[in-house]
C-alpha cells in the first residue's frame, strides 16, 4: 500500500521533494532553487507552482480548495481524462472523466543535477475505472518542475480495440485580475462557445473578459500568451499532441453557484486549458499511445 513513509523512503529528497498526508490524500511538496510545487497523488493533480523568480504563484489553487478522497479540488492543472466535459452518453458519469478524482501511483520521483524535480504518475485501468469506462487503457502523466513546468499526458491503449479520448489539462493560471488579462494566440479560431449554447464562432483579435467566459477553440496547435497588466507578466501557454484550448472564467454568478473559489476568488484565476474536445478527440489504436503536452513559462514585463 502506497503510504507517507514507503514514499518518502522510495523517493524523499531532503526538503526538496517530501510527501505528507492531507485528509487521507497524499501530497508531494516540492521545494528547490528553482520552483515550489504542491501535487496531490490523487489526480495526479499540480495543485500550485510558483518559479522562485516569480513573487506570485503561476498556478492558481483556490483558498477554498478542499482535499478528499474522490473529490475534484479548485485550481491547479486537472487531469480531465478520458472524456472532457460531460459524458457523451451518461449524464450521471462525472463530468471530465474520472481521472481527477482517483488515486494514481508515483512511479518514478528525482531530483536532476540542475534542481529539477521530475515525476512520473500511473493511472492503470482496474475494476472501478472500467465500470466507468470499460477500455483497457493506461494513462502516464510525467511533470518536470523547474523554473519553467512541463506536463505531458500519455494514454497508451492496451486492449484490442480502437479507443476515442477526450482529455484536457485543465490549468488555472494566477493572475492579477481577470479584467486586466488578455488571451493572445487564438485569433481567427473557430470555437464553441458554452455561454452561448455551444454555437460555432470565429474569435475576432485578442481575448479579453468582461463576463462568464466558456469557449472550447477547435483545431488549434497554437501557442498562447496570457498577457498579465496588473502583475506584468506574460505567462506563455506552448502545446504539443493537442487541437483544441479551452478558455474559461465563471465570473461571479457561476462562481457563487460553484462555492469553492471564495469572495472575488474567480478574479484572480483564468483557464487556459490545453485539450482534445469536441471534434479534436482522438483515436488510439490497440497497442498504440497518444500524448498531449505542454509548457508553461513566464516572462516578466
Ligand atoms: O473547462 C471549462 C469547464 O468545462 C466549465 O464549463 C466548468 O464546468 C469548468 O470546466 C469546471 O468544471 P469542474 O467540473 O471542475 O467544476
Amino acid at each position: 500500500m502506497t503510504t507517507v513513509d514507503t514514499l518518502t523512503r522510495r523517493f524523499s529528497s531532503g526538503r526538496q521533494l517530501s510527501f505528507r498526508d492531507v485528509n487521507g490524500l497524499i501530497v508531494a511538496d516540492i521545494d528547490t532553487p528553482l520552483a515550489s510545487a504542491a501535487l496531490c497523488l490523487q489526480g495526479a493533480h499540480l495543485m500550485t507552482w510558483r518559479p522562485k523568480a516569480q513573487a506570485e504563484p503561476v498556478v492558481w489553487l483556490s483558498k477554498l480548495a478542499k482535499l478528499a478522497p474522490g473529490k475534484s479540488i479548485r485550481g491547479g492543472i486537472p487531469v480531465c481524462w478520458p472524456w472532457f466535459g460531460p459524458h457523451a452518453n451518461d449524464a450521471k458519469l462525472p463530468a471530465h472523466g474520472f481521472a481527477r478524482t482517483v488515486p494514481w501511483e508515483l512511479t518514478e520521483a528525482r531530483v536532476t543535477g540542475d534542481g529539477v524535480v521530475e515525476v512520473t504518475l500511473t493511472l492503470s485501468g482496474n475494476e472501478q475505472t472500467r465500470v466507468l469506462w470499460p477500455h483497457s487503457a493506461r494513462a502516464e502523466l510525467r511533470l518536470s518542475i523547474g523554473a519553467t513546468l512541463r506536463a505531458g499526458l500519455t494514454t497508451v491503449n492496451e486492449g484490442d480495440q480502437a479507443i476515442v479520448i477526450g482529455e484536457a489539462l485543465h490549468t488555472y493560471f494566477h493572475i492579477g485580475d481577470i479584467g486586466a488579462v488578455r488571451v493572445l494566440g487564438l485569433e481567427d479560431c473557430a470555437y464553441l462557445d458554452k455561454v452561448d449554447g455551444g454555437s460555432r464562432k470565429r474569435q475576432e483579435g485578442a481575448i479579453s473578459f468582461v463576463g462568464e467566459t466558456d469557449r472550447i477553440y477547435l483545431d488549434t496547435t497554437s501557442e498562447c500568451v496570457i498577457e498579465d497588466a496588473r502583475l506584468h507578466r506574460r505567462i506563455h501557454v506552448a502545446k504539443t499532441g493537442s487541437r483544441s484550448t479551452v478558455v474559461w472564467t465563471p465570473w461571479t454568478e457561476k462562481a457563487d453557484k460553484m462555492g469553492d473559489f471564495g469572495p472575488d476568488g474567480w478574479r484572480g484565476m483564468v483557464c487556459v486549458e490545453s485539450a482534445n474536445a469536441g471534434e479534436n478527440v482522438v483515436t488510439i489504436k490497440p497497442g498504440e499511445r497518444h500524448t498531449l503536452s505542454v509548457e508553461y513559462r513566464t516572462e516578466n514585463q
